[in-house]
């Protein structure tokens, strides 16, 4: 698995960057070094301390709630100390200021490290292009495949103690956080060849369209890699970072992530870790325990005019649907529904619960959520016949 060549990985750079000194033999069996940080969550150099302008008086509260913006320190005072691809970006010297005043991060460990960050033209190519774009029909064979429904047991039967602890604790049925590990990376077979600071970086300061967010999960990259103390060149991800066997972006691992086996590190390429962070996402996205996903339905009349194609928050009850001319076929048992079209040759029609919403969350696309949906029900009936 890709998890045990991220891991071998690690070990191989890390080695290098000890001298070849070989620590462990696995992520489990890692000892705390004398520092007290643990191999090969080293984080190096260590996060110094707020830089501070010599005029600035002594403070004891963060910088941020102390020093109004228009006190900022001009541009002007960064070291010269940024080489490389984006080296000439104002942009990246504005977002190291930042980085400094707002987390105290400090100013030459930023610059050493963006300067040695490459662009990514892969992530800019993909970034444009995503999966999401085509129509339901071709959208859903990506997924609904016989070797992602076998993988899907496989990997149910493998992980089901944790499955189990983690349906139990955050309300959600073992096949769903099954169906997304399997739609986001085919049960961890491919959690994604991308550097992602350098994909971060190339989405955050060359693909201006959606600069502002990129930049963000930069901002909340760099924040994790410290969290975690590990160093950030060492993450690989999608091309657009999202990491591990669930494929969380940076906000997400920080907010969402649990150390489900309890060893003091978030490791989404743990499955210990990984399935109880996937429980918790959905938890904390709105999911409700025991109600029915999405349900197909006919459709006539005035209820065309209600159908969404990206999915809101539902508002509308069961009844005004079926009022309007909506006819589900089957059970919805969601006290909150949408009535969701799938565009194609032939558009499919589709009766969302509150649940349809929360997988959106994941990926605010109706066909994804959908992909989700039908992909846990065939594990679900592959593995118990039904
Ligand atoms: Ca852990």
């Amino acid at each position: 698995m890709k998890i045990v060549y991220d891991s071998q990985r690690w070990k191989k750079q890390m080695g290098q960057l000890a001298g070849g000194v070989l620590i462990g033999l696995t992520l489990a069996a890692c000892s705390t070094g004398p520092n007290g940080m643990q191999w090969p969550w080293v984080f190096s150099p260590p996060v110094a301390p707020p830089t501070r302008q010599p005029t600035q008086p002594p403070v004891t509260t963060p910088p941020r709630a102390t020093v109004p913006p228009v006190t900022q320190p001009p541009v002007t005072t960064y070291p010269p100390g940024l080489h490389g691809d984006y080296a000439n970006y104002p942009a990246m010297r504005q977002f190291i200021g930042k980085m400094n005043r707002e987390h105290g991060f400090d100013i030459a460990f930023l610059e050493q490290t963006f300067s040695g960050v490459r662009r990514d033209g892969e992530a800019l190519t993909k970034v444009g292009a995503p999966a999401e774009g085509q129509p339901w029909r071709a959208y859903r064979p990506i997924f609904l495949t016989e070797e992602r429904i076998r993988g899907g047991v496989d990997f149910w039967n493998r992980y089901g103690a944790l499955l189990d602890s983690a349906s139990r604790q955050y309300g959600v049925a073992p096949e769903y956080l099954v169906a997304i590990i399997g739609v986001e990376t085919q049960y961890g077979k491919n959690t994604g060849k991308h550097n992602v600071l350098q994909a971060l970086t190339t989405l955050g300061f060359d693909y201006q369209r959606r600069a502002s967010f990129y930049q963000q999960e930069l901002e909340q990259f760099l924040l994790l890699a410290r969290e975690e103390r590990v160093r950030p060149q060492i993450f690989s991800g999608s091309y657009a970072g999202a990491m591990g066997l669930g494929q969380f972006i940076s906000s997400s691992y920080r907010t969402y992530s649990i150390d489900g086996n309890r060893d003091g590190k978030r490791d989404l390429w743990n499955p210990q870790d990984a399935i109880p962070s996937v429980g918790n996402y959905f938890a904390r996205n709105g999911w409700k325990a025991g109600q029915d996903v999405a349900v197909p339905a006919s459709v006539g009349g005035a209820a065309l005019s209600m159908a969404e194609t990206t999915p809101k928050k539902p508002s509308r009850s069961l009844g005004e649907l079926i009022n309007a001319g909506v006819r589900p076929q089957g059970s919805m048992n969601s006290s909150r529904v949408s009535l969701i079209k799938l565009e194609g040759s032939t558009d499919e029609y589709w009766v969302g619960g509150e649940n349809f919403y929360a997988i959106t969350r994941y990926n605010p696309n109706a066909k994804y959520a959908m992909a989700v949906h039908q992909l846990a029900q065939a594990i679900r009936q592959r593995k118990f016949g039904l």
